[in-house]
């Protein structure tokens, strides 16, 4: 989807971080957008274009795990953060999403990257999420539908993509 004509502000925008590297993984991001969409209380205003990029585990990149789809939206809620959360998560659990090895391959996450420039150690939620200013696989959809956001704490997205070093290709498809 192409950005959306800009619509009213009626809650809090938020932008979200989509992945996955297990299974078809064009169509879970595709269905995760559409739930999201039909989740009261969230419209999904933007979705970015889908790039292919390669796993980032805790020890570095692996060439050799599945590689992920990653794409951002942009959303306006009446949820709070924590509501926010909550429904993400519903919507990961739908799709089939299983936690066992933190930052292993999964189906599809979806994690808030931020809530209305909030700053929060919540112990359920971080905002702005504590890893979005350095990644590519976030940084460069994220800028596709918002040239001019800032990350908050951290400065303009432009600069912080430009200075993001994970590798990030586009990928034939449609993450709406
Ligand atoms: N949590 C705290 N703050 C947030 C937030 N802002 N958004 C908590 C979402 N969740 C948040 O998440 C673990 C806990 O984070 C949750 O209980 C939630 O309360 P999880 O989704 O269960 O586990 P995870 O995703 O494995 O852990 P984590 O630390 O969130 O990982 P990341 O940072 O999300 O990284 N490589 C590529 N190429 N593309 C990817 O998308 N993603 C990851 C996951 C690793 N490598 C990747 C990619
Ligand atoms: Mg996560």
């Amino acid at each position: 989807m192409t950005p959306r004509p800009q619509r009213m502000r009626v809650g809090h925008p938020a932008v979200l971080a989509f992945g996955g590297n297990l299974g078809d993984r064009e169509a879970t991001i595709r269905a995760a957008v559409a739930a999201l969409e039909e989740t009261p209380g969230i419209r999904v205003d933007a979705v970015s274009p889908l790039y292919e990029t390669p796993a980032l585990k805790l020890d570095g990149i692996d060439h050799d795990a599945p590689a992920y789809l990653n794409a951002v939206a942009l959303v306006d809620t009446i949820l709070d953060p924590l509501a926010l959360l909550d429904a993400v998560n519903a919507v990961e659990d739908r799709l089939g999403r299983v936690r066992d090895e933190r930052w292993g391959d999964r189906t599809i996450d979806i994690d808030i990257v931020d809530y209305d420039g909030i700053v929060s150690d919540d112990e359920r939620v971080t905002l702005p999420h504590p890893r979005a200013a350095e990644r590519a696989f976030v940084l460069v959809p994220w800028l596709d539908i918002a040239p001019d956001a800032q990350l908050t704490g951290h400065g303009p997205v432009a600069a912080l993509a430009a200075r993001a070093t994970d590798p990030v290709r586009t990928y034939e498809g449609s993450a709406s």
